[in-house]
């Protein structure tokens, strides 16, 4: 009998992971807690708790199921703090004839992977993820001799390949996509739902300890670590999310609200990243939902659209063009990234709020990351490098497949439209249209420049005018370069100097 060490990583915890297809028993499952994963960045506190929870959750699943697992913690005697180092000593350890992987999420890891036949003396197969609804080589086919790749078209094709909310072969309701409904601001007196929360149990209270004990100086606070770790609370948050969120989510999915990070979001992506819930179950959840009438078409397609959509295209821009993706700077932007993200202390009232949730929680959504924290990184012309990491390392649900494409192609026109039409650049009015942080702050929305004027505004023009020979020429940006052009000279120059003294106050 062949015996394989079946090797399950971090963001693999899926029964029905491709490395554990076909077990038997005398195989051994190989968990590994390493050094290197937990500081490659510096990790959000509640970020390496819902990792190392769910992983020792995983594994005790397992061994309840018949399996022997051979688990390694972090502080373990002998953990060599990497992948291929304890690759090796279990393969010393337990001596398989075979080594059987998955593929991982992230190309720093593919690339160590990559070397395991040569430096262990054992068959290794790494397996393709199955997880995803397009294998690298299905999204390969749809990107061949396209000059632009719209996530939109990307979409489409996947729609019609999965069947979902199709009739035949039209979209359900008519159109593929129904966001024109989905741009409401959040109404000032609306309650915000109520969204269940999982108190961590025995396991991972012990992690917590570990990780308040080796990790004091990371972001964030432990206080509220109330993630789901296990696949039974990853679908009770699905439920709830289902029940009491998803009817509204089309509607809010683009307002932002002081002290409500979660509105009506799913709160699904770090159970998803990890594996705990499959892509393929939460869309058709959402979509019998709307079968059975308890939510809208608006709201479903768009939440369906985020996963089949969105989550599938950045996997697939992330692989087709690492390792070179992570050095876009397509607008040369070279300012360093402001102290104040790691502490959320700034009088712009909308970056306080959004950068203090995340703190608090390991959490923000869409659009308080593309619009507040990625708005003003754009706008700012920050290093694109430091702002990816911080992405990376600040938000539970980070891996750099779905973080880095959203961060440089999304955020802040890195890739120099690769993935985006134009950029996602907004002055004041925008946040103040789509949230109520402006009514706190002490700047003045409508005030454009001088003392007390937001300074998303000038920033905003001055961006514009900065980046005259990499945008100019965009459609989508005709019209406020015919605004910008139609200015003289001095108001041109009296938001480029209120821009920099506003930065230079910042250094
Ligand atoms: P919902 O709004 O409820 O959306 C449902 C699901 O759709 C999410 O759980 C997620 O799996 C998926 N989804 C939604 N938007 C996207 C998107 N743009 N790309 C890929 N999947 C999407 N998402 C991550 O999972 N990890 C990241 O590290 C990450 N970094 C981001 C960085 C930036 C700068 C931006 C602009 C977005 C980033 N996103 C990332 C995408 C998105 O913001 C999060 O997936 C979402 O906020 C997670 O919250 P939710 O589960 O409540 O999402
Ligand atoms: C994010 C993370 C952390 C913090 N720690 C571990 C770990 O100790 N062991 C592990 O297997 N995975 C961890 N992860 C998730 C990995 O970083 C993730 O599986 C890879 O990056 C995927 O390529
Ligand atoms: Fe943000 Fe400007 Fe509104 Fe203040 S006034 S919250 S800085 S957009």
């Amino acid at each position: 009998m062949v015996k394989a060490l079946r090797i399950v990583l971090g963001d693999q915890l899926s029964r029905d992971i491709s490395a554990l297809d076909g077990i038997e028993a005398g195989d051994v499952v190989l968990m590994m807690e390493v050094a290197e994963e937990t500081t490659y960045v510096g990790h959000h506190k509640q970020k390496l708790v819902l990792f190392l929870a769910a992983m020792r959750h995983f594994a005790e699943e397992l061994r309840d199921k018949g399996h022997e697992v051979d688990y390694i913690r972090l502080t373990d005697a002998g953990n060599t703090g990497d992948f291929t180092g304890e690759v090796k000593r279990a393969v010393a350890r337990h001596k398989p004839d075979q080594l059987v992987g998955t593929e991982p999420g992230e190309w720093r890891v593919a690339r160590a992977m990559e070397g395991w036949d040569k430096v262990l003396d054992v068959e290794v197969e790494i397996r393709p993820d199955t997880r995803f609804f397009a294998s690298h080589q299905r999204f390969a086919d749809w990107a061949r001799g396209r000059k632009s790749w719209r996530m939109e078209h990307f979409y489409r094709e996947m729609r019609r390949e999965t069947g979902l909310l199709m009739q035949g072969d039209e979209p359900a309701g008519g159109d593929w996509n129904y966001d024109g409904d989905n741009r409401k601001p959040w109404p000032r007196r609306k309650p915000v739902p109520h969204r269940r929360r999982f108190r961590p149990d025995d396991i991972t209270r012990e992690v917590i300890d570990l990780v308040a004990d080796r990790f004091p100086d990371n972001i964030g606070g432990l206080d509220h670590f109330d993630w789901p770790v296990t696949r039974h609370e990853a679908l009770a948050a699905l439920r709830d999310f289902i029940e009491t969120a998803l009817p509204g989510f089309g509607d809010y999915q683009d307002a932002m609200k002081t002290g409500a990070p979660f509105l009506n979001h799913s709160l699904l992506s770090p159970a998803l990243n990890l594996g705990l819930l499959s892509p393929r179950e939460v869309c058709a959840r959402a979509e019998q939902a709307w079968q059975d009438g308890h939510a809208p078409l608006n709201a479903v397609e768009g939440f369906i659209r985020q996963i089949l959509g969105w989550r599938e295209y950045v996997r697939g821009v992330y692989w087709a063009k690492m390792p070179g993706y992570a050095a876009a700077d397509a607008l040369d932007a070279d300012r360093p990234l402001p102290a104040f993200y790691w502490t959320g202390k700034t009088d712009m009232a909308c970056l306080a709020h959004v950068i203090g949730d995340t703190i608090d929680h390991a959490y923000s959504h869409h659009i308080q990351r593309l619009m507040i924290t990625g708005n003003f990184a754009l706008l700012a012309g920050i290093r694109p490098r430091e702002i990816e990491r911080w992405y990376l390392e600040v938000y539970a649900d980070a891996l750099e497949w779905v973080e880095m494409p959203n961060t440089l192609g999304m955020a802040v026109f890195a890739d120099g439209g690769l993935m985006a039409s134009k950029p996602y650049a907004a002055s004041g009015s925008y946040i103040s249209k789509m949230s109520d942080f402006c009514t706190g702050c002490s700047y003045d929305v409508k005030k454009k420049t001088g003392e007390g004027a937001c300074p998303f505004n000038a920033l905003y023009w001055a961006f514009l005018d900065r980046n005259r020979k990499h945008l100019k020429g965009n459609p989508r940006l005709a019209m406020p370069y015919r605004t910008l052009d139609g200015w003289d000279a001095d108001r041109r120059e009296g938001y480029a100097a209120a821009a920099r003294h506003f930065l230079d106050g910042l250094d």
